[in-house]
Parts: C-alpha cells; sequence; structure tokens
C-alpha cells in the first residue's frame, strides 16, 4: 500500500525534510541501534541525558542570583516582606498537610506490617546517636560528602532550635549556623559547569535578598545594577529556551539509561506496598490537597494551572533535581501561567529550595514503614515528632536527587529508630525521588499563583507608581 503522503512535511522553504513519521522511525532505529552498541557501557548511554542535567545545572547559579536580585528590587522592602511571610505560610501549611496525609496512609494501609519480609538481622545495629558529629559521621558512612554538606548545612542553618530537640543532645560543638559568604558559593561551584549537588542554595537566596534589597534603596544610583542584572536575567532566560530543545533528546537518553541500570526488580514486588502507599499520597495531594487550595484562594481551574506547568512537571520526574528543574519551572509559571516575573522571581528560588511537600510526605511515611517492618510500636509522641521532623528535614533537603534520603536519617534518629535502615528503601528511592521532586516543583508553582493573587493590590499600586517597569519588560 503505497504510504500516504504525509500532509504534513518538515520544510525549509522550497526543500521537503524528514517527515515526522519518517523521522520518528529514524530515531527510533538510531536510539535501538545505540543501545545495542552501548549495552556494554552505561554510562555511555546516559550520557545524553547527563549533558541535559548539566546545561540546566549550568544556568542555575546565574538565574537564582538575577532573578532574586531584581524581583527583591523591583518589590519596595514592605511589599517584599508581605509577599515572603504569604509564601512562608503557604510552604509551612501545604508541607504540613502533606506530612499529616503520609502519616494517615501509612498507619492506614501498614505497608511495613503486612510485608512478611525476614526478619531484619539487627546485628549491624548503628551507634546511638547522640551528637550532631555522630550523625554526620553515620550519614558520610552512607553518601556523598558534598550531598550530606547541602543538607546538613541547610538543616542546621534553617532549623537550629529543632534541631538540637533532634539529637536531645547536650553538645553541639560545631560553628554556629553557616549564612552565605561569597567564598562559600564558589568553594560549592569549584568549575562552573562541574555542579556540585552541595551549592549552598539557602545561603545564596539570603545574600540575594539582602542585596536586590539595598539595590532596591539605591534610586537612580542603583538602576544601571538592576539593568544589568535584568539583562543578566533575560539572556539566561534565553539560554534556558535553547537548552529546552535539546530536552526531548536527553529526557529520552535519562530513562533509558535509568531502566538498563536497575538489576534487581524483585525489589520492587517486596516493596511494593511501600511505594503504593508513598506514590498514592503524592497523587492525592497533587490532584486534591493543593488544586482545593489554589481553587478557593486563586478561583481559578487549578487543573489548567497544572497542565501549564506540565513541561516543569516532566523535567522534575526526569531529572529529580528541583533546583536543577528551576530554569523550566520559570518558564512555565511566567509564559504558560501568566504569573507576574516580581513574584516568580521572588518565590520560586526560595520554594525550590526550601518547600518540598513531596519529601516531607515521603519522608514521614517512609520512617513509619521502617517502624513497621521492625515491629516497633510508635506512640502519639513520637508521630508527632515525625510529623514536626519530616517538616523540618524536607526543609532542609537540598534541591538535588536523592536529597531526601539523607535528611530521613534525621527523622528516624528523632524518634531512636536504626538510621541504618535506610539502606532498606534505597533500592526503589530512584523511583520515589521523581515523583516527590515533581510534586515539591508543582507546589512551588502553586505558591507563586497563591502568592500572586494574595498580593494582588500591592502589585497593582506599584503599577500605578512605578516609572521603571523593569520586573516586566
Ligand atoms: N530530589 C529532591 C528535589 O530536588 C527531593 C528529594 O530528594 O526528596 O526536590
Amino acid at each position: 500500500k503505497p504510504i500516504q503522503k504525509h500532509p504534513v512535511t518538515l520544510r525549509r522553504g522550497n526543500r521537503k525534510l524528514l517527515s515526522p513519521r519518517l523521522s520518528g522511525i529514524s530515531l527510533g532505529v538510531v536510539v535501538r541501534e545505540y543501545a545495542s552498541l552501548s549495552h556494554l557501557h552505561k554510562q555511555y548511554f546516559g550520557f545524553p541525558g547527563e549533558i541535559l542535567m548539566r546545561m540546566l545545572k549550568l544556568v542555575i547559579l546565574p538565574l537564582i542570583i538575577s532573578s532574586m536580585i531584581t524581583g527583591v528590587a523591583a518589590l519596595d522592602s514592605e511589599v517584599s516582606g508581605k509577599i515572603g511571610l504569604r509564601a512562608v505560610i503557604y510552604y509551612f501549611s501545604t508541607t504540613i498537610i502533606a506530612v499529616i496525609l503520609g502519616i494517615i496512609l501509612v498507619m492506614t494501609i501498614k505497608p511495613g506490617v503486612s510485608q512478611t519480609a525476614e526478619h531484619i538481622d539487627r546485628a549491624g545495629t548503628t551507634p546511638n546517636v547522640t551528637t550532631v558529629d555522630t550523625l554526620l559521621d553515620l550519614l558520610r558512612n552512607m553518601f556523598p560528602e558534598n550531598l550530606v554538606q547541602a543538607c546538613f548545612q541547610q538543616v542546621r542553618g534553617f532549623a537550629r532550635p529543632s534541631f538540637i530537640l533532634l539529637t536531645l543532645s547536650t553538645h553541639l560543638n560545631e560553628s554556629p549556623p553557616c549564612f552565605v559568604s561569597w567564598q562559600n558559593i564558589t568553594k560549592d561551584y569549584k568549575i562552573i559547569g562541574t555542579y556540585s549537588d552541595g551549592i549552598n542554595v539557602l545561603g545564596l537566596i539570603v545574600f540575594c535578598v539582602a542585596f536586590g534589597l539595598v539595590i532596591g534603596k539605591m534610586g537612580e544610583k542603583g538602576r544601571i545594577l538592576l539593568e544589568f542584572f535584568d539583562a543578566l536575567n533575560e539572556a539566561t532566560m534565553r539560554l534556558v529556551q535553547i537548552i529546552m530543545c535539546y530536552m526531548p533528546v536527553g529526557i529520552l537518553f535519562l530513562i533509558a539509561a535509568k531502566i538498563i541500570e536497575v538489576e534487581d526488580w524483585e525489589i520492587f514486588k517486596k516493596m511494593g506496598l511501600y511505594m503504593v502507599t508513598v506514590l498514592s499520597g503524592l497523587a492525592i495531594h497533587a490532584t486534591i490537597c493543593l488544586p482545593l487550595i489554589f481553587f478557593v484562594i486563586v478561583r481559578k481551574n487549578p487543573y489548567t494551572f497544572t497542565l501549564g506547568m506540565a513541561q516543569a512537571l516532566v523535567t522534575a520526574l526526569m531529572i529529580s533535581s528541583s533546583s536543577a528543574t528551576l530554569p523550566v519551572t520559570f518558564r512555565c509559571a511566567e509564559e504558560n501561567n501568566r504569573i507576574d516575573k516580581r513574584i516568580t522571581r521572588f518565590v520560586l528560588p526560595v520554594g525550590a529550595t526550601i518547600n518540598m511537600d513531596g519529601t516531607a510526605l515521603y519522608e514521614a511515611v517512609a520512617a513509619i514503614f521502617i517502624a513497621q517492618l521492625n515491629d516497633y510500636a510508635l506512640d502519639v509522641g513520637q508521630i508527632v515528632t515525625i510529623s514536626i521532623t519530616a517538616t523540618v528535614a524536607s526543609i532542609g533537603a537540598a534541591g538535588v536527587p536523592n536529597a531526601g534520603l539523607v535528611t530521613m536519617v534525621i527523622v528516624l534518629t528523632a524518634v531512636g529508630l536504626p538510621a541504618s535502615d535506610v539502606t532498606l528503601i534505597v533500592a526503589v528511592d530512584w523511583l520515589l525521588d521523581r515523583f516527590r521532586t515533581m510534586i515539591n516543583v508543582l507546589g512551588d508553582a502553586y505558591g507563586a499563583g497563591i502568592v500572586q493573587k494574595l498580593s494582588k493590590r500591592e502589585l497593582e499600586r506599584m503599577d500605578l507608581t512605578s516609572d521603571v517597569d523593569v520586573a516586566n519588560p
């Protein structure tokens, strides 16, 4: 049967290029050949995906600096204070809701109790963690140093009082919580492009907010700086546009490389109920809790809003990093969901760093699941402690892959569970991390939409008074 002339063909001028069907077939052939050739070299198969990750990570630093500084400078300090407060209240409330949802589900489904997993050998019990340093040593034995540093710095810096409660130790013999110093950032960024997972994003944000406030107060003198950072933001977003053209290829290879890597599919059957508990909690939070809050406040269709964020959600699902997804989150929020740049530039970087509903839900579920596996009967006090520590730990989790696993050790420690039992769930974390990162990004986007709605009056008042519309050129 003659091939039907494809109605739409790719053309440049009057030269006909490959028709979409032909190009799809040829891409499929290329990928299959490449896969068959490179099954011996997994890392090469993952290389095109790694390129995508690195390109996105490359733009994080200029994007956060330019967006935060111009975002804060474009708002006067009173307005930015109100917007910041609304954002933080939203972050805490949705995170607590996610934790409570997770606890209700895991106490109902009881994944750990129904499992007839062979009794866990208690031989390698972890040291009874009493100080921050013992906890740090334990983490260092389990995870890469820079990942531990990224999370620990954030938890310690952000939640010191609860941290003391967590470790119930008398001697916190480490330096006061470190906020950013410039060399601290460059230390993390050894060479731009070899992004270290341990960048101190929280410290960077603190610096940018302070710097933006100062520039905003400089009036005419600060204008040249403001225009520089605005131009830097514009240039960075154009770079993101170019990177997004490559995205389909990168994502295709990222998925393929991950699937090739998994050797023990058996573990998924054993952990099935646990994964169902986590995934159903994340699904309920994303399709009911967050949309309901959004609809009540913004009075718009939340699902249309979610559709507008689709590209960012797919990116988060593929790369498991809220920070690396930030460039795409910006584009979707501003271009598809028409959120004011003065809100996105201020709210999204903070949200990507400290607002992690998916991670908080996951850590609460995982901690109680491990308690069930060990036949630990948790009392109400311990359940409450898990709620608080899961919330704090999600704030401390950096927006990089597997961060939630690192900070979960803190949750386990807080209720006296063996921290080494984290190893029981590591095997499925690469999959669950993707879904919780996706919910983290969705929560950030909803937060920007809600804060914009709540700040409508301030923004309108500023539009009337401001002569330089820097935030929305
Ligand atoms: N991967 C983290 C993020 O980027 C979430 C987590 O590890 O829990 O949001």
